[in-house]
């Protein structure tokens, strides 16, 4: 049996937490939230797992305070989660959605009524579908209704949050989304996806500028990185992995940091970016207060025929977790590193999410001992006490997720909880993680 590496191993002040996200807990179908694309992607047949949505998903929606509950009690000092902008404004814009403002409202209360700090992120994916249908993403307008939407949401919050980051892995919004098509609106299309990674970086700028106007403090960044391994040692591998790197894992950090676009993915971008695209880089390296990184794992790359960017992922050797995912905990470290010595410097860095999916199964007396799953957070653990050992401002971690939820295109099939969810019965169940954590936490 694996322990994590307890709280007194770590500096002072280093902060724990672990990260959700509004559709993938709250249930979307209740208390007036307007429908989002991720509906409208889940009801298409063979987008999503047994075409599985958000309308229930873990009931967070009423058993919040459960769920903060069992968070508080596991020692935890943040509870990273985000605001759904269709629930709050069902149309996108115009009138507001007051019962989902009040459910924010009650939900940030009841967080630092236990001693959570609340790191909001204005942004998880749920695109409300009105939206959606003048075109999402692909619109600039989006960056001016997603900053309307920042206004509305940070009017009522701003007083009482701890953090502020305004979307959630923008590669997932746009890459993922619109050219892998693996994601909602699922398109497979280059021009769409050139437009959606510059706007989706607009929209962040913007939303910080507003925030910044607004006297609100702690704001930061959010972005997913995966090593980019190549998969042999022929140069066309390697040129194919540096397009991999620069498209999953420079493209935004050096929008935001460096106020441009890596020259690896301009090569087959810069033909499809809107007109205009240089203007906005000032725009979007808004100074940051802090910045987040999501990391899961690594991928092997090859080359690959066909038009850019002529790459292709090849199956690893590595262990893996039940995403299919190679479990390489020295990559955190590596990127832990990276980010701060090209990027960030001095800035305080976050692990925002970090985690494993697992097979789970509940015993006879109903208990989950996922010792996998802990044995993946302390190897993950510790890249970031070696990270912190070489310097790096590592201020905490986050851990994904807190209860087994909404795996996207996945459905409820893949389950990352250090709580175990019955989506029949919606009853929690603390697995073994859950109270490795509490042990690490109390030490
Ligand atoms: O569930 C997702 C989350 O929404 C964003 N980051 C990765 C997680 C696991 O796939």
């Amino acid at each position: 049996m694996t322990a994590l590496p307890p709280r007194s191993a770590f500096p002072t002040g280093f902060q724990f937490g672990v990260a959700t996200s509004s559709y993938q807990i709250e249930g979307h179908g209740f208390g007036g939230a307007g429908p989002t694309h991720w509906d409208t992607f889940a009801a298409t047949p063979g987008n999503v797992v047994r075409a599985e949505n958000g309308a229930r998903a873990c009931d967070h929606y009423h058993l919040w305070e459960q769920d903060l509950d069992l968070v508080a009690a596991a020692g935890f000092d943040i509870y990273r989660f985000s605001t759904s902008w269709a629930r709050v404004l069902p149309e996108g814009r115009g009138p507001v959605n007051m019962e989902g403002l009040d459910f924010y409202d009650r939900l940030v209360d009841g967080m630092l009524e236990r001693g959570l700090k609340p790191a909001l992120t204005l942004y998880h994916w749920e695109l409300p579908a009105a939206l959606a249908d003048k075109g999402g993403w692909r619109n600039r307008e989006i960056t001016r209704w997603f900053a309307d939407y920042t206004h509305v949401i940070m009017a009522r919050l701003s007083d009482r949050i701890w953090s502020a980051a305004p979307i959630n892995e923008p590669w997932c919004v746009s890459w993922l989304s619109h050219f892998l098509g693996a994601h909602a609106p699922g398109l497979r299309d280059i021009r769409a996806t050139a437009r959606a990674m510059h706007h989706v970086l607009l929209a962040h700028g913007r939303a910080i500028k507003v925030m910044r106007a607004g006297g609100i403090k702690n704001l930061g960044a959010v972005c997913n990185f995966e090593t980019a391994l190549p998969a042999d040692a022929s140069p066309e591998s390697e040129a194919a992995t540096n397009r991999y790197d620069a498209i999953f894992n420079r493209f935004f950090v050096e929008a935001m940091f460096k106020g441009r676009y890596p020259e690896a993915a301009l090569e087959g971008l810069a033909p499809h970016l809107p007109e205009g695209w240089e203007d906005d880089l000032a725009t979007i390296a808004q100074p940051l207060d802090w910045f987040g990184l999501n990391y899961y794992t690594c991928k092997r790359i090859a080359a690959a025929p066909g038009p850019w960017p002529g790459f292709a992922e090849v199956d690893g050797a590595g262990p893996k977790t039940e995403m299919g995912w190679e479990i390489r905990p020295e990559g955190l470290q590596e990127f832990l590193t990276r980010i701060a010595r090209d990027y960030t410097g001095d800035l305080p860095l976050y692990v925002t999410e970090n985690g494993m999916a697992a097979p789970d199964r509940l015993d006879k007396r109903g208990l989950c001992d996922d010792q996998d799953r802990i044995a993946y957070y302390a190897a993950h653990l510790r890249a970031c006490q070696n990270a912190l050992a070489a310097g790096v401002p590592l201020k905490g971690y986050m851990a994904w997720s807190a209860l087994d939820n909404y795996e996207w295109a996945l459905g409820y099939e893949k389950r990352f909880g250090l709580i175990h969810l019955d989506f029949e019965s919606l009853q929690r169940r603390p697995k073994a993680s859950y109270h490795a954590f509490k042990t690490a936490l109390e030490r």
